[in-house]
């Protein structure tokens, strides 16, 4: 059977952990939590959001309507979880990305920080597979370099640990450029230990 994505870059660490780089579309992507790009309102929109809410129907929208009700929206470096709707997960972790200025306005802490909220969003959740996309780095115009270095960099610290769950991060990657920067990047981190 043909399989419905292809990657070639996986690295697994010592303790037989998984981080996977795929080119794709993060909505047809099984896992227990996808990773959405959304905007501190979460009132939807377009990019990889706006293909999560399609995929995933309306229900989305109803959870976030209901946080948006008691919380306002969410702060961006942060991310707020709903169920998944009609994709193939359990949870949509919803975070919000910063917008690049000039790299002197936080944005590294913040983009930084989306990653890890998800991921402690995940082990509060008993989440073991999870998904993201390129948070920032389409419409909120982060450098893709500096964006995959610092995301490939949180989420492999996680998951050096030996005290968490999650098993497996895979970066859904929409464009070949996308997935070539990763690579790239991947390739030189791994020329240093990730920790
Ligand atoms: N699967 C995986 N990646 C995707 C998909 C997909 N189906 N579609 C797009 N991408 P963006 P941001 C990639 O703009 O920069 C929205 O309107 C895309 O090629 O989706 O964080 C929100 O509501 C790019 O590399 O997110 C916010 O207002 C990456 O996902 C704002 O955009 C992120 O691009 C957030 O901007």
């Amino acid at each position: 059977m043909a399989a419905l994505y292809h990657s070639d870059m996986d690295v697994q660490f010592p303790n037989g952990k998984m981080l996977r780089l795929i080119r794709g579309d993060i909505t047809i992507i099984r896992v227990d939590a996808m990773v959405n790009a959304a905007n501190s309102g979460l009132q939807g929109g377009g990019g990889v959001d706006g293909a999560i809410h399609r995929a995933g129907g309306p229900a989305i929208m109803k959870d976030l309507d209901e946080i948006r009700a008691r919380e306002g929206g969410c702060p961006t470096g942060s991310a707020v979880a709903t169920g998944a709707g009609s994709l193939p997960a359990q949870y949509v972790f919803h975070a919000v990305g910063p917008i690049y200025r000039d790299g002197n306005h936080r944005e590294a802490e913040l983009l930084r920080s989306c990653y890890e909220t998800s991921l402690a969003l995940g082990e509060e959740r008993g989440v073991r597979t999870i998904s993201f996309p390129a948070i920032s780095a389409g419409a909120y115009g982060y450098p893709m370099r500096e964006a995959a270095r610092i995301a490939l960099e949180a989420t492999g610290a996680h998951l050096a640990r030996n005290d968490t769950g999650i098993r497996e991060v895979l970066f859904v990657l929409a464009t070949t450029e996308a997935y070539d920067v990763h690579s790239s990047v991947l390739a030189a981190l791994r020329a240093k230990p990730l920790e």
